[in-house]
């Protein structure tokens, strides 16, 4: 390789690219046991850049993907990480570099590489209708091999899919098996048009609407509940003179006011509501639900935006005291006439992505699971995760009380997103177990941690050694062997 990467905070220490494709049989299981019934696999998908990046510099949500696999069977579990083979990976690897250039900036790349594909496939895996997709919110999903992780190729729902994107959010509906899904920028970048999909169990797609934003911004994810779609706006915008200008994709504009836009499940553009207050930053969401026409949405809430790495368009500095986020609630009146809403606190910590119980998915919920920043406590010595946030923490929520079980992941460490883990045969909601990789800044590599989701505050389950470093993911999501052969 000609060329290094930069010494900057995205690439040095733990977030030093691994570049690396690996497969540890048996982990080494160094506190508790794995319950011999835990039967199912744990896939999670981010970033890790394959080459330094063209430009000199560049943000962590720009690295090429990488999917890994936890495989539990029988009290063990196996570790294989592969790259997707993206078109993006494969034109480069041949290079042997960089030939795309800034994050959603199809304008500083080189030439030959001009009308390709620029999805990195390196935010979440998707496991519906017998298919597992890495998917990048630029760009059309991509198939893997659920065993090999082998890279199929882009899957577009047999050509049903008409939006440029989709996103890496999709929703499944847990009573019907339905994916609900959109797509934004959806006629290119800095287009204000969002596409909306519904697809039946088998992954066909069968509804589709299409509407526009008030402004073109980015919609990293969007609610379901039994009869309601939701899609928050808020003002992180793009503007494609300044994309001409070689700058940033999106950048923070705290003149723009909030959004959210509600559509009926069964509806067209032409019944949604669209409800407004002043500008906000949210980014993942936790749940919704609805009772009748009361519509309430569960997810972390900050005063401004959350990345450090894009600009204000004022011209101020980043200011990490006004990106502190909360979980909130915000409540929606379909029987008003209104455009307002309301906001309460369910919990006052310093939390990002919330998952659910995907059981309760769409439905009503009591339970949310995540990570949190406990500011009390000293900050790890090590490098800070992706977003530049350190979850010290992480916690069950009881969202009726706000009241908290939290197991604090060690002194020198950080969690990554959880996912939660159905037991076997039950139906009550968070009865299983809560699975994370946990960043082990004093050994400079991964644990991953399983905790009993009614008992977080307690002695974790079972603690794996891996014995490398895995860098930040994102999203993730378990597939029992049960989903996995009724596919
Ligand atoms: C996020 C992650 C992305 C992205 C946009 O909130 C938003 C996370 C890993 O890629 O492109
Ligand atoms: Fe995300």
């Amino acid at each position: 390789m000609s060329g290094s990467f930069p010494a900057t905070p995205t690439y040095l220490g733990f977030n030093a690219p691994v570049r690396a494709e690996v497969d540890v049989y048996d982990l080494e299981v160094t506190e508790g046991a794995i319950p011999p019934d835990l039967n199912g696999t744990f896939y999670r998908c981010g970033p890790d850049p394959q080459f330094p990046p063209k430009l000199g510099t560049d943000i962590y949500l720009n690295g090429d993907g990488v999917v890994s696999m936890f495989r539990f069977a029988n009290g063990h579990v196996d570790l294989k990480t592969r790259y997707v083979r993206t078109e993006k990976y494969q034109l480069e690897r041949a290079a042997r570099k960089a030939l795309f250039g800034a994050y959603r900036n199809p304008f500083t790349d080189d030439p030959s590489v001009i009308g390709k594909n620029r999805g990195t496939a390196n935010t979440s895996v998707l496991w519906h209708g017998g298919k597992l997709l890495a998917l990048k919110e630029d760009s059309p999903p991509v198939e893997i091999d659920p065993d090999t992780l082998e890279t199929i190729g882009t899957w577009t729902f047999d050509g049903a899919l008409t939006s440029r994107t989709a996103t890496a959010h999709p929703k499944v509906d847990p009573v019907t098996g339905e994916l609900l899904f959109y797509g934004f920028a959806a006629k290119g970048e800095t287009t204000p048009d969002i596409a909306f999909y519904a697809a039946d169990a088998s992954g066909k797609i069968t509804r589709e609407v299409w509407f526009a934003a008030p402004y073109a911004s980015m919609v990293h994810d969007f609610a379901v509940t039994e009869d309601y779609v939701l899609f928050p706006i808020i003002g992180l915008a793009s503007d494609l003179e300044r994309l001409r200008a070689g700058g940033s994709h999106y950048a923070w504009d705290a003149t723009l006011p909030f959004y959210v836009a509600i559509m009926p499940r069964s509806g067209g553009a032409e019944d949604i509501r669209w409800f407004t207050g002043s500008s906000r930053f949210v980014s993942h969401i936790l749940n919704a639900h609805n009772d009748g026409t009361l519509v309430h949405l569960d997810l972390p809430v900050a005063e401004s935006n959350m990345f450090p790495y894009f600009p204000n368009t004022d011209g101020t500095p980043f200011d990490r005291s006004r990106a502190v986020s909360s979980l909130c609630r915000m409540t929606f009146d379909m029987s008003s006439s209104g455009d307002g809403f309301t906001q309460s606190e369910l919990a006052p910590i310093f939390c990002e992505f919330p998952i659910v119980d995907p059981r309760y998915a769409t439905r009503e919920h009591r339970y949310g699971f995540l990570p949190y920043v406990d500011r009390a406590l000293p900050p790890p010595a090590g490098l800070g995760g992706a977003t530049g946030l350190n979850f010290n923490c992480l916690a069950r929520v009881d969202v009726r009380s706000g009241a908290l079980a939290t197991h604090v992941v060690g002194a020198d460490a950080t969690s990554q997103e959880p996912m939660f883990i159905a037991r076997d045969g039950s139906t009550v909601e968070g009865d299983g177990y809560v699975i994370a990789v946990i960043n082990r800044f004093d050994e400079q590599r991964s644990d991953l941690i399983l905790l009993d989701a009614q008992n977080m505050d307690g002695t974790p389950i079972a603690r794996m050694r891996v014995p490398l470093r895995l860098r930040n993911a994102f999203h993730g999501t378990w597939v029992s062997r049960a989903q996995r052969d009724a596919a």
